[in-house]
């Protein structure tokens, strides 16, 4: 594998132990570690890992080591606590990792074992240590009876295999059929059974009773309402769930009846995904602000919410539509549990329930965080949440229950904090969980896990990782929006991926925390609004009304707190982005890319909506210094006349106009960010018909395929960002069909995609399948829920509560 490449390149360096990251591009071991030299080694070495690098290679490949872009599919832990060793992780695909150890004198290789690798790189923190007692994470007897997936291009398809699994077990005899017939047999709401009722006692008597009532049911008009046929069915031993009329009743039997004879994985699939099990859904999303108007650009609050708004109403109209094609007369609720802040700043914040708008049962509960200091007046930061949780979870476990008179169905968590929640919930509760990461910070930091006290101080992340372990394995599904946030791409590793074995050394090793091939694991991807997000060609839905307040945000040569900066020539195309100003979102970065383009800035004028203007109003660290970076970027490079800066826009419906009123512009959207985990603006943006640029590291890159529906760009790569923008425009100049070419395309991905129909229709179905497979595996999943609830218990408590609690002064 080209080890002595590696070493002649990592050994170079004359000093330090350190952790080392090495990865090509599209390249493969051969192609780019091999053809490492001494020079380009001692670059990286030298470098702080903060510091992105690249260089050119002998075989012309670029190399990258960065702070995003941290862990390619090479991974080199090289001591001199241990002389002369050095240990090496192998990516050779996604998901799959080998750990050699290298004897560089002998030149010999040895095999290690996660565990032996992990104990090695510890000595990077803590020495040459005896201590054979640490506690070592093992979750790999729990599913090792359980058949996965083994091609990295099945992951993230859980459900099909996990269907293929049942149907398979279903198809040996006629016994395995029983699981499913209890489970009908068992179907309620509240307290009234759905499905089957009693007379139905046996497989066999099932199979009759399906061929009576087909044929029964074959002879009604189709669109015979099921009340005119109930008693005959309830006689048979049939309940209501079947449909709302002769025709749906009939397809939904012949799927049950296909199953009882052949069962096949689709039509097993379909026929879950039909059963009503879910009419109360609570999600969880501790951390505030959580509201619908006015929160946005305080902190914590971006994607998360605008997803959770989004996919609460999309959600609401599934459930109906299903509640009702399946003949039942049941209203659904969804509760989005989350803090209640007393102090909350203008915002509803403060409010123990809020309907979310444009639903009829959808609401917002609101729970205070409590200690024995009393309730928490003040927001504090998602990162310092911990103490509050359980106590939280125990609170809301009473408010939800008094709300839904009863439990819910289907608990849903969104990031850590509230994937621990709703796993403490669906635990105590036996509940369906799915868990949401939107994004896992691990993967954010690079070696926030063998260095994690350096970062407990500020971000905790020893109880925030422990959280996320606890989660995941806790969950009876996962839904991710894209593969990489599964399993990574050939290049880099996925943000689940990371936690599938690290060390936080003085705590834990985890040796098996999460296995990428785990069938739990659903490519489910958000969209946009669609009734705010929609193409600026669809005319007659336009907000023309809106035109006179974009255009005074865009070009109202009034300097204020609002907007800054001036656009001279308004013939010009508008270059677009929109984010919040963290250093990760890039924006300052975007800003510089176009100043230092004179032939970008020819072509087009750059708007973007990001932050505040005034630095005053800020608060966060990260955010001064990049207005400061923004206010610097605007005079240093005399920008005025080229170029808008407009505060963060709360108003949802006037920003869908704002995209669309750019795409009139005949402009584009720019995602510059360093990393992102989705990227929300760019399904916003594409939905409305904009052509796309976005960054190439996380979730976008994933979203567009370059060159055909958008483009990506490196943000470490400005010159070369900028090149390509500048390309499009003048093409576009030249050929006006090029830019409709984008625009289209990206459409089409988006309806093919990311939208949220496509999104609701396959969460319920999920919810569906995984929770027959809960119900017919309870037992063996009830090691996993022991060893987890002791891992609770012994680890994850103490460290909450080393978390200093938060003081209201
Ligand atoms: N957003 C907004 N106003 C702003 C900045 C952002 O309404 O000034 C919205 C944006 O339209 C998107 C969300 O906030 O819906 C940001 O989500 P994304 O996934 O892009 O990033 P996150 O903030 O979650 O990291
Ligand atoms: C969090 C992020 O960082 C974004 O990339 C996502 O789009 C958002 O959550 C919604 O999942």
């Amino acid at each position: 594998i080209g080890v002595s490449s590696i070493l002649d390149a990592a050994l170079a360096p004359p000093e330090t132990s350190g952790v080392y990251y090495f990865g090509g591009k599209g390249g493969t071991v051969n192609s780019s570690v091999l053809s490492y030299d001494a020079k380009l080694a001692k670059e990286l070495w030298n470098a702080s890992s903060d510091l992105f690098l690249e260089s050119e290679l002998a075989s012309k490949e670029t190399i990258s080591a960065s702070n995003d872009q941290f862990e390619l599919w090479i991974r080199l832990v090289l001591t001199i606590v241990l002389p002369p060793y050095v240990a090496i992780a192998v990516r050779p695909r996604p998901g799959v990792w080998e750990y050699v150890r290298v004897n560089v004198h002998e030149l010999s290789v040895e095999e290690l074992t996660v565990s032996e690798y992990l104990c090695f790189k510890e000595e990077l923190v803590d020495g040459e240590s005896n201590n054979k007692f640490v506690l070592e994470l093992d979750f790999e007897p729990f599913n090792a009876s359980f058949p996965r997936p083994t091609r990295s291009a099945s992951i993230g398809n859980g459900v099909q295999f996990l269907n293929r699994h049942l149907s398979s077990v279903m198809f040996r005899n006629k016994d395995s059929l029983e699981p499913l017939l209890d489970f009908l047999r068992a179907h309620k709401y509240k307290g009234h059974a759905l499905m089957l009722n009693d007379r139905i006692q046996s497989i066999p008597k099932l199979q009759s009773v399906l061929g009576k009532a087909e044929d029964y049911l074959s002879k009604l008009p189709p669109e015979t309402p099921y009340s005119e046929f109930e008693y005959v069915l309830q006689g048979m031993g049939f309940e209501r769930g079947w449909g709302d009329n002769a025709v749906h009743v009939l397809e939904m039997m012949h799927l049950l009846s296909d199953i009882l004879q052949a069962p096949d994985p689709s039509i097993l699939e379909t026929f879950l995904g039909r059963v009503p099990m879910v009419f109360n859904v609570v999600i969880l999303s501790p951390h505030g602000y959580f509201g619908q108007a006015n929160v946005l650009g305080l902190p914590d609050t971006g994607g998360q919410i605008v997803y959770i708004l989004d996919q609460v109403r999309a959600l609401e109209n599934e459930m109906l539509h299903r509640i009702q094609r399946q003949g039942l007369d049941i209203a659904p609720r969804i509760l989005i549990v989350t803090r209640l802040i007393p102090d909350s700043k203008g915002t509803t914040c403060n409010q123990r329930l809020e309907r979310v708008s444009g639903t009829e049962h959808t609401h917002i509960l609101r729970v205070p965080f409590r200690s024995e200091k009393g309730i928490l007046r003040k927001w504090i930061s998602r990162f310092d949440v911990w103490p509050y949780l359980e106590t939280f979870a125990e609170d809301a476990a009473s408010e939800l229950t008094a709300e839904l008179q009863g439990y819910p169905d289907f608990i849903i968590g969104n990031y850590s904090d509230g994937n621990l929640v709703a796993s403490l919930l669906a635990y105590k509760m036996g509940v369906t969980q799915c868990t949401i990461a939107h994004a896992l910070e691990k993967t954010k930091y690079p070696d926030s896990d063998i260095y994690w006290k350096k970062f407990e101080d500020k971000y905790h992340f020893s109880s925030q990782f422990t959280a996320d372990l606890i989660a995941m394995n806790n969950a009876d599904f996962i839904i991710t929006s894209t593969y990489q946030e599964i399993a990574g791409t050939k290049n880099t590793v996925g943000q689940y991926e990371s936690h599938s074995s690290f060390t936080l050394p003085g705590q834990y090793r985890v040796v098996h925390g999460i296995d990428v091939f785990d069938p739990k694991f659903n490519i489910v991807s958000p969209g946009a609004d669609m009734a705010i997000y929609f193409p600026y060609s669809e005319k007659t839905k336009r907000l023309t009304s809106l035109h006179g307040s974009i255009e005074e945000l865009l070009y109202d040569p009034v300097q204020n707190d609002v907007h800054i900066g001036t656009i001279d020539d308004r013939s010009k195309p508008l270059l677009f982005s929109m984010a919040r100003l963290d250093r990760v979102k890039n924006i300052s970065g975007l800003v510089e890319c176009y100043a230092k383009n004179p032939k970008l800035r020819d072509l087009v004028n750059l708007v973007v909506v990001a932050g505040y203007i005034d630095v005053k109003k800020s608060k966060d660290r990260e955010e001064i210094e990049e207005i400061e970076k923004m206010h610097g970027l605007l005079k240093e490079y005399k920008l005025n006349g080229q170029f808008r800066w407009i505060s963060a826009q709360n108003n949802r419906a006037r920003n869908g106009e704002l995209y669309r009123y750019i795409a009139d512009t005949r402009g584009a959207f720019v995602q510059p960010a360093l990393y992102e985990a989705f990227g929300l603006t760019v399904v916003e943006a594409m939905t409305c018909g904009l052509p796309t640029f976005a960054t190439c590291h996380g979730g976008p890159a994933e979203i567009i395929e370059h060159g055909k529906s958008g483009f990506h760009i490196d943000p470490y790569h400005p010159e070369q960002a900028g090149a390509l923008m500048a390309d499009f425009f003048e093409r576009c100049k030249e050929d006006p069909s090029y830019w409709s070419t984008f625009s289209d395309a990206g459409l089409k991905r988006i309806y093919e995609r990311y939208t949220w129909k496509i999104y609701s229709e396959r969460l319920m179905t999920l919810a569906g399948v995984y929770g027959f497979w809960k119900y017919v595996s309870k037992l063996e999943r009830r090691e996993t829920r022991r060893y987890l609830e002791m891992f609770y218990i012994l680890k994850f408590r103490d460290l909450a509560n080393s978390v200093p609690p938060a003081s209201d002064e």
